[in-house]
């Protein structure tokens, strides 16, 4: 069987998320080409060895420049902070490595265009980081528009919502500072949102937006931990320098309306990602809370028993479902990225691009810079100014 050797960068929560999908996929899949988890970097010696060592890496080191440097490496996965993304995907691009990259894809739309020149003229494969794409239930959504059984497409109407920071003193980690993270919930959380919609619905041609950083400053902390980062509420303050809620509306290109509301200060939403589209022969509703689910109302239904249905997409006709477990046996979280990196396996097997690539992300890139602009000037942007 075909193998690849994957060196990866970044070990904390998406560097274990795709720890875990490398190993699901010859286990699941062992029809695909076969990821060979060699070696893994991190800034911190002990704690990129210990990840090394949980996950199942053969070998780790400091410094992604010696990742690049192994010949034996032939695919690059980058998932640590945004900020880090352009200089390794463009030394892995020269390298001649293939590169999967955690989204956002940049920092700003201007880097995203150079990261996608720099993978096409390398000739590499490449593949960015929209992992809900491959929820069995939101496939099933996509097959359901694109045979038309939803009729034409009305509306798109999605929200983002989290709570993991309504505490004003939880700290200042990296995903509150614009140079680490490009934006806030806008690039964090909205990026799902616009990849989805793109993946749904198709292009955008205009859009306008509002956004609110509720909380301008708060404690200081080791600004590397995560979303569940304690601080002390007496350390010196700093600047919140991202949005903690961004909401826009969009045209589509082929006359659909849109909504997205993505935001960290919804008490009680822990993960709350979810569509709603309305077509003219029917709907689709998709929670990621209840991922195994997708709710669907067809106008054609008898009339006495007309109403939203709920469908368990773990069945034989759902993607993906028939490699997992007997129909009803649910699958989590983490499946997305083994779905998303089995895309990349498969994309290898066929020599042909994965998907979603870098044009998608600079495709989602174009609309958080339009909207951001649009938010900047108090006005419609239409995507082509971009
Ligand atoms: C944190 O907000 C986060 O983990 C995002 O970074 C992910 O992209 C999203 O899928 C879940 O929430």
């Amino acid at each position: 069987m075909k193998k690849v050797k994957v060196g990866m960068v970044g070990y904390k929560f998406m560097g274990k998320a795709h720890s875990q999908a490398y190993r699901d996929i010859p286990m699941f899949f062992p029809d695909a080409v076969k990821p060979v988890m060699k070696t893994i970097c991190g800034r911190d010696r002990d704690g990129v060895s210990q990840a090394a060592d949980q996950f199942g890496w053969e070998a780790h080191v400091t410094d992604w420049r010696e990742l690049l440097a192994d010949p034996e490496i032939e695919l690059v996965d980058i998932n640590a902070p945004s900020n880090a993304h352009k200089e390794i995907a463009l030394a892995a691009a020269k390298a001649g490595k293939h590169i999967f990259c955690e989204k956002p894809l940049a920092l700003t739309l201007e880097d995203s265009r150079e990261m996608l020149k720099a993978v096409e003229e390398a000739g590499v494969k490449h593949m960015v980081g929209f992992n809900y794409r491959f929820a069995p239930a939101v496939q099933l959504a996509k097959k359901l528009v694109s045979e038309g059984r939803l009729g034409r497409i009305h509306h798109f109407r999605a929200w983002f919502l989290q709570d993991w920071i309504v505490d004003p003193d939880f700290p200042l980690v990296w995903r509150l500072q614009k140079e680490i993270a490009g934006s806030g919930s806008h690039g964090d959380l909205g990026a799902h949102l616009i990849d989805l919609a793109h993946f749904l619905v198709g292009e955008m041609e205009e859009v306008i937006g509002m956004s609110e950083t509720f909380v301008k400053e708060r404690p200081t902390a080791d600004s590397m931990t995560g979303l569940s980062a304690k601080g002390s509420k007496d350390a010196p303050k700093a600047p919140v320098t991202v949005d903690d809620a961004t909401l826009f509306l969009a045209r589509f290109a082929d006359g659909a309306l849109g909504s997205f509301e993505a935001t960290r200060f919804a008490p009680g939403h822990r993960c709350t990602n979810a569509f709603e589209i309305n077509g003219s022969k029917g709907s689709v509703k998709f929670d990621f809370e209840r991922m195994n689910e997708l709710e669907v109302y067809f106008t054609d239904d008898a009339e006495d028993v007309q109403g939203f249905r709920r469908v368990l997409a773990t069945d034989p006709a759902h993607a993906y479902s028939e490699a997992w477990w007997p129909p009803g046996h649910t699958i989590g979280y983490g499946q997305t990225f083994t779905h998303e990196l089995l895309e990349f396996m498969r994309a290898l097997g066929e020599d042909r691009q994965p998907v979603p690539n870098f044009r998608d992300g600079v495709q989602c890139q174009a609309v958080l810079a339009a909207v951001e602009r649009s938010i900047d000037e108090r006005r419609w942007v239409k995507l082509t100014e971009m």
